[in-house]
């Protein structure tokens, strides 16, 4: 006997059927960032401030994850609120994201589980923090995040401060082009390292026009090429932390990962929960910086799509 295919349990947030009625921009926005990223309460003062910066830049955000078994795109105040105070919420990737699904879950999207279901909704713009990558001892653990992945094979275009600095940025770049994702830095040459403006490697490509970025998104489609793109908006000047002082630190709590048998999904919340403590908070107030900024220039590019210049 075979199965009928389930319908997609994915329900919209009558601000987002509203603008998409009016064919207004919509800006998607991940979870993990929340649940995973970073400590409540800031977490929510930062979901909440993010959803305001992409509406202040005339686009409307859809932050998305999976509730009792049900994508959300659009999450209401309260859900977020209580989104961003669970304890052991499951971090959802795309190796998850039916499971879960099926199973009537609760969890919290990461760039790439956000990327599918923004595809799904026809949401083409998404603001993040920084995308998983290629971890440093890949070659050992072969610990590369699905975000890549789903970078090359999902058309949704990823705003981000680069590849966070916990990860080997050079091999994350190395794969990106080989799955032939575009990875285009904004304002600047240089590939942004997340908390800090130059990770010291050139970008790819460059475009500092939000309108352009728009295009080569449609040209990619025009193509008939599958994936997104990957747009590197560096860390405000004021807000960042030196390359220089983050390495030892780095090198630290990678040291402690190892040493405390950190493994597969486990690794990212655990870095960026040690620098944290070893930054005493300064990692969480730049991130906040970086969040923000992406936010404001993903409402450009989606208000782009939407009115092509
Ligand atoms: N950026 C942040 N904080 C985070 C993440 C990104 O500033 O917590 C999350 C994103 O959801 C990203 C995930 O997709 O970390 C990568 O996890 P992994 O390396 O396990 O794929
Ligand atoms: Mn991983």
């Amino acid at each position: 006997m075979t199965h009928a295919l389930p319908l997609l349990p994915i329900v919209e947030a009558a601000e987002i059927r509203a603008a998409r009625a009016s064919a207004a921009p919509i800006v998607a926005l991940e979870s993990t960032i929340i649940t995973h990223g970073m400590p409540y309460p800031r977490n929510l003062e930062t979901a909440r401030a993010v959803e305001a910066e992409v509406r202040a830049s005339g686009a409307v955000p859809a932050t998305i994850a999976v509730i009792e078994g049900r994508i959300r795109i659009g999450l209401e105040p309260a859900a977020l609120d209580q989104l961003a105070q669970a304890r052991g919420v499951a971090k959802l990737s795309r190796a998850d994201l039916a499971a879960c699904l099926a199973q009537g879950g609760t969890g919290s999207t990461t760039v790439a589980a956000t990327m599918i279901c923004a595809a799904r909704a026809g949401i083409a713009v998404f603001a993040t923090g920084g995308i998983g990558g290629v971890h440093r001892g890949a070659e050992q653990s072969f610990d590369i995040s699905a975000d890549l992945q789903e970078l090359a094979q999902t058309p949704v275009t990823v705003v981000a401060a680069g590849a966070k600095a916990i990860l080997d940025l050079p091999k994350t770049l190395e794969v990106l082009e080989t799955l032939g994702v575009p990875v285009i830095a904004v304002g600047q040459d240089a590939f942004p390292a997340f908390w800090s403006r130059d990770s010291g490697l050139r970008a790819p490509l460059r475009m500092d026009d939000p309108a352009m970025i728009a295009r080569a998104h449609a040209m990619r489609a025009a193509l008939g090429l599958p994936g997104g793109q990957l747009v590197a908006n560096p860390i405000p000047g004021d807000a960042e932390i030196a390359a220089q002082t983050l390495a030892p630190l780095i090198a630290q709590a990678q040291a402690e990962a190892a040493a405390a048998g950190i493994t597969s999904k486990a690794v990212t919340p655990f870095l960026l929960q040690r620098l944290f403590e070893l930054t005493e908070g300064r990692t969480l107030e730049a991130n906040i910086a970086l969040v923000r900024n992406n936010a404001r220039l993903a409402a450009r590019i989606a208000a782009a799509f939407i009115a092509p210049a």
